[in-house]
């Protein structure tokens, strides 16, 4: 190259030096496509504060994620991150919409108007997401709308701008000597953002300078009113939340009839779970983004499918049928043997079964399928919610109070025996009584069981890895639980010498989890401790390990624990 080249030593460095800045370029360009799409989501956020609080792009596309991810993935989140798991998937989310906004800006400054056409179908599917999820307004759509606009618009402005710098740069670093070809009033044809005196007459001095300037002063007002707008807005919308001081009011009715605890249904054993889990400490696991907020007032359920009549209910109907307490222990098909996605509460509800029967049910119906109103869907066989001497209710209250909003409120459903995703419905707004033939609930084409009854199971609570026990007499002690059947027998082996009996605390009923323990001498060292149980119709628990999807995890935990000196 060199050798037949006719361009001299100086000209050559001045070619390269005209080339070399389009790297950086690439980065500014990056900038401005996050800025731009940052732009885009705080004005649709702020419109959303305004004008329709079910149009936030941010809730409505992370919502749609939720739904479309793979099982696989959120059993990882689930088992990775815990309770956490939705901020995992925000922190997953909000790092795709940066690369994706960063290659946005990169293609548009390479080959506008490419860049801009890609923000804008970003923005027309996060519009499908709002639109689309159930209970969604027409006037949803708009925040988004206008924050694509502006973002677009944004875009364009931003990357013609470095488009002109990068011009000016290289027409400055191919001939020094040249001066611009730009001036003033064709470098800013839009609107003008914060264009100082100061930066035209530097302009005069170092050629490129006002270009220069421009962009980085229009993507540093920009970011900076994004960022302000947009976390202002999640802010003031999550802080003026009136349903707060509503639910606080909210008075639910006496329960006309108590759960009864039995003497000696709670054991005194440090590290033991309690025998009721506080509102606090209770697990929460769904598919919501961010909890829906309903209000009593406007809240209903509507009762149709294969029913003789169709029944809507308000909140004061609900409770008009006559409150009663129960005790139910709710588990999760996501427990893992050992694990501790269940909990204990006194739940104020009406029975199911009294509400269905307002809408007589039609005979040749085998499921009752409840809906939330975040579309979350339950598939129930209609006989666990029917059968006598079933306690499946609609509960409103939890532990002495109106039903936390995580964990449903105003109403949700409770079905002893089954696991929560297909039968505890949270935020429940819609029955409809059909059959298993005819239609599906949202875990069931993602690889979970239509029909789920909960394993018989039983946990050892302490001692555990974070529990060690100190050599001596030790309580071993946990809970077990078989619900609508009740436990009989629980037993426990250390280092597999053989099964002996634990004590068993007195069981509330046999819907709820029932404590137990046993006295141990424990010597220093590493032993194994297993524990299974025998329910009240005979069945002991099963040894064999199975995985929680389809339908639960079973086997017994058996688990490795140092006893100190
Ligand atoms: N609306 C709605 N209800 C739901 C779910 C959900 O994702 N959305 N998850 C179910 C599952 S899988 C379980 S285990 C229980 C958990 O109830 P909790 O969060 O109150 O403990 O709620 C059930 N009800
Ligand atoms: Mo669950």
């Amino acid at each position: 190259m060199a050798t037949t080249t006719t361009a001299s030593p100086s000209q050559n460095d001045a070619t390269r030096r005209a080339r070399a800045p389009r790297k950086r370029f690439w980065v500014f360009a990056a900038i401005a496509g996050v800025v731009s799409a940052a732009a885009l989501l705080a004005v649709a956020e702020v419109i959303a504060l305004v004008i329709a609080r079910d149009g936030s792009p941010v809730l409505a596309v992370g919502s749609f994620v939720v739904d479309i991810v793979p099982r696989w993935a959120k059993e990882f989140a689930i088992a990775t991150f815990g309770e956490n798991d939705k901020l995992f998937l925000l922190a997953s989310i909000g790092l795709a919409v940066v690369v994706a906004a960063a290659v946005a800006g990169v293609l548009q400054y390479l080959r506008p108007p490419i860049g801009a056409v890609v923000l804008a179908l970003a923005g027309a599917l996060s519009v499908a997401a709002i639109v689309t999820r159930t209970g969604a307004t027409a006037l949803a759509s708009v925040p988004t709308i206008v924050g694509t606009l502006v973002g677009v618009v944004l875009l364009h402005l931003m990357v013609r701008r470095l488009r002109r710098w990068h011009a000016a740069a290289s027409a400055v670093a191919a001939d020094p000597a040249t001066t611009p070809a730009t001036d003033a009033a064709t470098t800013f044809p839009g609107p003008a953002v914060a264009v100082s005196a100061s930066a035209v007459s530097t302009a005069a001095v170092r050629p490129g300078a006002v270009d220069r300037r421009a962009f980085i002063v229009m993507t540093v007002v920009a970011a900076a009113a994004s960022a302000v707008v947009g976390t202002g807005s999640r802010v003031l919308a999550a802080a003026t939340s009136s349903l707060r001081g509503i639910r606080d009011a909210l008075k639910i009715p006496a329960p006309a009839s108590t759960v009864t605890v039995p003497a000696g249904a709670e054991l005194d054993i440090p590290g033991l779970s309690s025998l009721f889990t506080s509102n606090a400490d209770f697990y929460r696991v769904d598919t919501a983004l961010t909890v829906p907020e309903i209000d009593p007032a406007t809240w209903s359920l509507t009762i149709g499918g294969m029913v003789d009549k169709e029944v809507t209910l308000s909140f004061q109907d609900l409770l008009d049928l006559g409150v009663d307490e129960y005790a139910i222990t709710l588990t999760c098909v996501s427990n893992e043997v050992g694990g501790y996605l269940l909990g204990n509460a006194r739940w104020v509800g009406v029975p199911i079964r009294t509400v269905l029967a307002l809408a007589a049910p039609a005979s040749g119906a085998d499921m009752l399928l409840s809906k939330s109103i975040d579309g979350f869907t339950a598939s129930t066989p209609l006989s666990a919610v029917t059968d006598d001497g079933i306690d499946a209710i609609f509960a409103v209250a939890m532990n002495g109070e109106p039903l936390p909003f995580e964990h449903g409120f105003p109403v949700r459903m409770i079905v002893p025996g089954l696991y929560g995703y297909v039968s505890a419905t949270k935020w429940v707004t819609e029955l409809k009584v059909t059959t298993f033939a005819a239609d599906q609930a949202y875990w069931t084409p993602r690889g979970y069981a239509a029909e789920a009854p909960i394993k018989l199971s039983s946990r050892i609570d302490t001692p555990r890895i974070d529990k060690p026990a100190t050599a001596g007499a030790v309580k071993v002690a946990g809970v077990a639980w078989a619900q609508t059947v009740g436990i009989d027998k629980v037993e426990v082996n250390f280092d597999d010498q053989g099964w002996q009996p634990a004590t068993l605390a007195t069981a509330i009923n046999d819907d709820t989890w029932v404590q137990w323990f046993v006295d141990w001498q424990a010597t220093p060292g590493s032993h194994y401790i297993a524990v299974r149980a025998t329910d009240k119709a005979g069945k002991l628990q099963t040894d064999e390990r199975a995985p929680i999807a389809p339908d639960g995890s079973s086997g017994w935990q058996r688990m490795l624990i140092t006893v100190k000196q």
